[in-house]
């Protein structure tokens, strides 16, 4: 094994494993455990298939949301921010410095959604869901189907990049959509279900179907997850 300076190929793998690395290229000066973390996939990068593919799940993850991951903690670095969390920076965005408000909105925004993202899907998932929240998609929206219908509607109905939401204002149910990586925490609105209809989700897979991606992402909804969110939120 070829060793430089006493650093091996094994050590920069492993500190590239941990964030440390990439962190430290980017010129982020925050400890390990004062940085944002790329969260891992809670499933393997082909699992969703052949719903997600393998490669989008690959770049979406390893490419897109570990760049929202380091530049949110570029972007805090030097400020009062560091150690808060992202839940309570994106609710208060209005007392952020100006200079880096939009590196916030967006990085932390791209930060907080891919987190959800990855965790109200799953290759158990699809169906429909059961008790409460079941109850509230039938009182909020007549039946599961309207619900679907409306929030791919919605979904659909974005112009260019952005998200659909299944908000919880308490136990009531509503659907919004946010631009770019806005985010109903924005509003100190909890999201419990999203979808990201940004291009970079499914044009390698879709191009431009994306009625068909959302269509085909119902398969893989985790309402197990979706309905742990609503039981927090309520
Ligand atoms: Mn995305």
């Amino acid at each position: 094994m070829s060793e430089t300076g006493g650093v091996s190929r094994r050590d920069v793998l492993k500190l590239a494993g941990s964030g440390l690395l990439s962190a430290t290229l980017a010129g982020v000066s925050l400890t390990a455990d004062e940085q944002f973390k790329l969260p891992p996939l809670p499933y393997a990068e082909d699992a969703l298939e052949p719903y997600i593919d393998a490669q989008t799940m690959g770049i979406h993850h390893g490419k897109h949301h570990a760049g929202y991951t380091n530049k949110l903690n570029a972007a805090i670095e030097s400020t009062d921010l560091v150690g808060r969390a992202i839940e309570d920076i994106l609710a208060d965005l209005d007392s952020a410095p100006e200079s880096i408000r939009s590196a916030l909105r967006n990085n932390g925004g791209g930060y907080a959604n891919h987190s959800l993202f990855w965790q109200i899907m799953s290759p158990d998932g699809g169906g429909e869901p059961s008790g409460d929240l079941a109850a509230a998609i039938q009182s909020g929206f007549g039946s599961f189907a309207d619900f679907k219908t409306t929030f791919s509607a919605a979904a659909g109905g974005v112009f260019g990049s952005g998200w659909a939401w299944l908000v919880a204002d308490g136990a009531a149910l509503s659907v919004t959509t946010t631009p770019n990586q806005d985010t109903p925490l924005m509003q100190g609105r909890q999201p419990i279900l999203g979808i990201d209809v940004w291009e970079h989700a499914y044009y390698l897979h879709y191009q431009n179907r994306r009625a068909d991606y959302i269509e085909a992402w119902f398969n893989v909804v985790n309402w197990t997850k979706v309905a742990e969110l609503y039981e927090a939120a309520g």
